[in-house]
């Protein structure tokens, strides 16, 4: 299969709101300052740049009892919904650069809104799966998961903005790889609904490639769903991606997460990927950032096909002398 058949939609979602940090709103700009569209033009990629979304600004979003900032979250994710819909019914893969992981909410929802019924790997090192009710610290970009799930419906309160969001995923159709910072509610749930999770300890375990071998195993068992990967920088060391909120020690090393991105980009499914949490604010010198940058640049370049051992168009002819 080759390369050019795949065209990228790509939508900047400029949106820090689902947690306490500022910059990582600054996401959309820096992947592409860092030359994502030429990039993925050169791999024979056609792409489609949408712009950055405009969100608008939330007078007196007071918190809903422990949950931080939820007009303007539900709001900006209704607008993402619409958008990512929009670009799947254009024919393309849709791209959603972060901004924080609360925008996981409006991408998963608009993907389904388009294709119906899809898978999603999660690649972070948290679980993103506290409801409104179980989060300790209220702030969204830890709860998308939660709303999404048809299996936790009834565990989710009234919010405002919020009344528009359909749960569309099953928690058999969800798959984890580098979780190494789960919550103590996250991980009842998790085995409450059975979902499959490959943690750090199950890559340190099996390795990088058992993990996706099974990755993909479970996901295509049965129906070949679209897969929507949404991508956490944070699933990444902190030494290769340390500009994001919250780092977490012991994560996946360059090789592993570029892997990741091959071997879903393989299957020939992937339908979607938000690229998320890069915030330039919280690296410490220049190098930080381009690192991290880079490392998201790598992963997305890697999931329209660019392959480590090389690629060539099937029309590639050698020059005549
Ligand atoms: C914690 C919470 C978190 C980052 C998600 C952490 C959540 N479980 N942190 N993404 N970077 O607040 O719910
Ligand atoms: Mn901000
Ligand atoms: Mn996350
Ligand atoms: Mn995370």
């Amino acid at each position: 299969r080759s390369l050019h058949h795949r065209s990228a939609g790509i939508i900047g979602a400029p949106f820090c709101r689902g947690q306490p940090r500022d910059g990582v709103e600054r996401g959309p700009d820096l992947i592409r300052a860092a030359g994502l569209l030429q990039k993925l033009h050169e791999q024979s990629c056609a792409v489609k740049d949408y712009g950055n979304l405009a969100f608008e600004d939330v007078a007196d979003d007071e918190p809903v009892g422990r949950v931080k900032r939820a007009r303007a979250v539900g709001s900006a994710n209704r607008r993402l919904s619409e958008a990512v819909r929009a670009v799947k019914q254009d024919g393309h893969t849709s791209v959603m650069l972060g901004g924080d992981h609360s925008l996981a909410i409006g991408s998963i929802h608009g993907h389904s809104a388009a294709v119906g019924d899809l898978s999603v790997v999660w690649v972070d090192a948290h679980a993103d799966i506290n409801t409104p009710l179980s989060s300790d610290t209220g702030n969204i970009h830890g709860q998308p998961v939660s709303y999404l799930l048809h299996e936790l419906h009834a565990k989710i309160p009234v919010l405002p903005n919020f009344s528009w969001i359909k749960p569309c995923v099953s928690a058999k159709d969800l798959v984890y790889i580098g979780l190494r910072d789960v919550d103590p509610a996250e991980h009842y749930i998790l085995k409450l609904l059975g979902v499959k999770v490959f943690s750090m300890s199950e890559v340190d375990q099996l390795g990088v490639a058992r993990v996706m071998e099974e990755t993909c195993d479970y996901l295509s068992a049965k129906v070949k769903k679209p897969i929507h990967l949404s991508y956490d920088i944070d699933a990444i060391d902190p030494s290769v991606t340390p500009a994001t909120g919250t780092p977490v020690s012991g994560g996946l090393t360059y090789r592993e997460g570029l892997y990741i991105a091959e071997q879903v980009a393989q299957t020939g499914l992937l339908s979607a990927v938000d690229m998320v949490e890069v915030n330039p604010l919280r690296g410490e010198t220049d190098q930080d950032v381009r690192s991290t940058v880079n490392m998201a640049v790598d992963l997305l370049l890697a999931c329209f096909g660019r392959l480590r051992e090389g690629n060539h168009s099937p029309d590639y002819r050698l020059p005549e002398p």
